[in-house]
């Protein structure tokens, strides 16, 4: 295969030069958090009172972690580092508790993360004879303008579609002849159920490859997209605090994703004793942006459940794998005493051909027990009037599940098309179980 490289010379840099550039971008980070109110406080008992207390990587340890709590606390502007005249843009997440997780940007921060996004889109094979259809929320969410400003510095057409709508998407893609995509996976799928209502036919698009993140999905999920829609699907991952997508993506390999660590330091540890875990072990993503001057962010807790690959890419960088991020650490399910996460109940269901493109997980109560129901949709070419294949079918949900998350489901078939469908990202789980107080 022919890889291309947008910045090659970074890209492909011996890990001992990156290293080194790490430790000279960490202490310049360190710097800028000195000017904020937040970190000049939590440095300074730690004993880091300026770029030079920072002497090796190692040093990193002694930084204490940042959560999203304290990124509200430090709400709107303690985690500021720039005068406010200095900066051109913010972008901002609501949280369940109604404050906002604030990130400005200075007009040298958008540059950058544009150059990270452009090295993603660039390196996943696409140029600038490409037409960019990005079906992304637009606004507060990073995913729109940072997938916007990325495909332009790599110079494609881009179409700000914004998300929602597949009637007009469609035609988008018709008129201009769309060759690649960003969405949410589970749009994406949603796509494709609507496509054959809308009597679209595939080979009227230009379609090739197809962005996919902002939520966790399977790589059956991958493959199940792969093969309704007929592109190559590139997995996409990041977050706000660390300035949206562009943090890690797949080169053409599709094996695993590339963290950027010019622009990021990443750990991972075992996230109840916050210790480092094993190479090779999962544990919760622990991420520090190297390339940032406006809001300097150290040690985040992600919450994000992922492992490193330790084995080096056959694309030539030497910048590390994250396998695909299975899950958060806050999002376990606990169902009658058992731990189950969200991704071990897609991983065995969108294996099976005959489930079609949505699904819900419900938790309630029934009694003083719990109850766990997933709903599915079938897939189109199934007759939901032909009672017996919808009971082999249930019934085998039902067997491979109960084998894989050691709890017995009720299942529920739906139409295809039925189940309700988010704009933003989906909503898997439905859980109505009161808290605990
Ligand atoms: O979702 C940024 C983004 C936009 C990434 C578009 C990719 C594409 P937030 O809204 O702050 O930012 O949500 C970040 O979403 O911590 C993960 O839990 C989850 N997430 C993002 N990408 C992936 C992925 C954007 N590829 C949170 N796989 C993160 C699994 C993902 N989870």
């Amino acid at each position: 295969m022919e890889f291309q490289y947008r910045d090659p010379e970074i890209e492909k840099m011996p890990r001992e030069e990156l290293l080194a550039l790490q430790l000279q971008k960490l202490k310049t980070e360190i710097e800028i958090a000195l000017r904020t109110p937040f970190y000049k406080e939590r440095l300074s008992k730690a004993g880091i009172k300026s770029r030079d207390d920072i002497r090796t990587l190692d040093d990193l340890n002694r930084i204490p972690f940042t959560t999203k709590n304290d990124l509200r606390d430090g709400f709107p502007y303690g985690f500021l580092a720039i005068p406010k005249e200095e900066v051109v843009r913010l972008h901002a997440s609501s949280g369940t508790t109604g404050v906002p997780t604030t990130i400005y940007f200075s007009r040298s921060d958008l540059k950058n993360w544009a150059g990270f996004m452009a090295r993603c889109i660039y390196g996943a094979g696409c140029n600038k004879t490409d037409v960019f259809q990005n079906m992304i929320t637009y606004g507060l969410f990073t995913g729109g303008l940072g997938f916007h400003q990325g495909g332009e510095e790599v110079g494609m057409l881009v179409i700000p579609a914004g998300a929602g709508n597949t009637g007009r998407q469609f035609k988008m893609m018709q008129d201009y002849g769309t060759t690649v995509l960003h969405a949410t996976p589970s749009f994406l799928l949603h796509l494709e159920t609507k496509m054959k209502e809308a009597g679209v036919e595939r080979e009227s698009l230009s379609i090739k490859r197809a962005f996919a993140g902002a939520e966790p999905y399977s790589e059956d999920t991958r493959k199940r997209i792969e093969a309704l829609l007929k592109v190559d699907v590139y997995n996409s991952y990041g977050l706000s605090e660390m300035n949206g997508p562009g943090v890690a993506f797949e080169c053409q390999c599709k094996a695993g994703l590339h963290i950027w660590e010019d622009g990021y330091m990443a750990e991972i540890v075992n996230p109840d004793t916050l210790e480092p875990v094993k190479d090779g072990e999962t544990g919760e993503l622990i991420l520090t942006i190297l390339c940032r001057e406006a809001t300097p962010i150290l040690r985040y807790r992600t919450r994000d459940l992922t492992s490193f690959y330790t084995q080096p890419c056959e694309c030539g960088r030497t910048h590390r794998r994250l396998r695909r991020i299975t899950g958060r650490s806050d999002d376990m399910l606990i169902i009658n005493g058992v731990n189950v996460f969200p991704s071990q109940i897609e991983e065995v269901i969108m294996g099976m051909k005959e489930v079609g493109n949505n699904y819900l997980i419900v938790v309630e109560k029934d009694g003083a027990l719990d109850r766990l129901t997933v709903k599915t949709e079938i897939s189109a070419e199934i007759f939901m009037d032909d009672s017996r294949p919808l009971n082999a079918l249930k019934d085998k949900i039902k067997e491979t599940l109960q084998a894989s998350i050691s709890i017995n489901p009720r299942v529920e078939l739906h139409e295809s098309g039925s189940l309700p469908v988010t704009e933003g990202k989906a909503v898997r789980v439905k859980d109505t179980r009161p808290k605990d107080v």
